[in-house]
């Protein structure tokens, strides 16, 4: 399963918003973890807040990987900035990593739960290198935070 959406019409190229591997199920999966919010509350907050600092929103969930490597080769030339929650790729994927410089633009990592905190196997990331920030911890809010980095980082 997956989820694309595009929004917005603004002089910048859009944001785009990825998340990864059961993301999809936010809200219901350990809400202790994640939190209540779900991914449609999630989009529609990125939406809302990335549309206050004038840019569109290109939105996708994806349980599939090369489906996710897909969007990011198409989005080359297209977005100006990344916003990602590679859910568990995160500790384990060379190939979203190796995707996510193609397209050029900053990338903000997100995880809505601290992942330093939790098994030693989530501390690793694959993709904190190439990434202009990485925030972890502060739940759903971390998505917003990432988009006024990235507005910042633009500007
Ligand atoms: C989400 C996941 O699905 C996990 O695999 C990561 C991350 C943490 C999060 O906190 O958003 O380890």
């Amino acid at each position: 399963m997956s989820e694309a959406s595009v929004t917005g019409a603004t002089g910048n190229l859009p944001i785009l918003l990825l998340n990864g591997p059961n993301l999809n199920m936010l809200g219901a999966r350990q809400p202790e973890v994640y939190g209540a919010d779900t991914l449609a509350d999630v989009v529609l907050l990125v939406e809302r807040v990335a549309a206050e600092l004038d840019f569109g929103v290109r939105a996708l969930q994806t349980n599939h990987e090369g489906e996710m490597i897909d969007a990011i080769h198409a989005a080359r030339g297209e977005v100006s900035g990344i916003v990602i929650n590679p859910g568990g790729w995160t500790h384990t994927s060379v190939a979203l990593a190796d995707a996510l410089v193609i397209p050029e633009v900053p990338i903000i990592e997100v995880h809505i739960s601290n992942v330093h905190a939790r098994e030693t196997f989530r501390h690793h990331s694959y993709i904190s290198p190439i990434a202009a920030a990485v925030i972890a911890g502060c739940g759903t809010a971390g998505y917003e935070f990432a988009v006024r980095r990235l507005a910042s980082l633009l500007a």
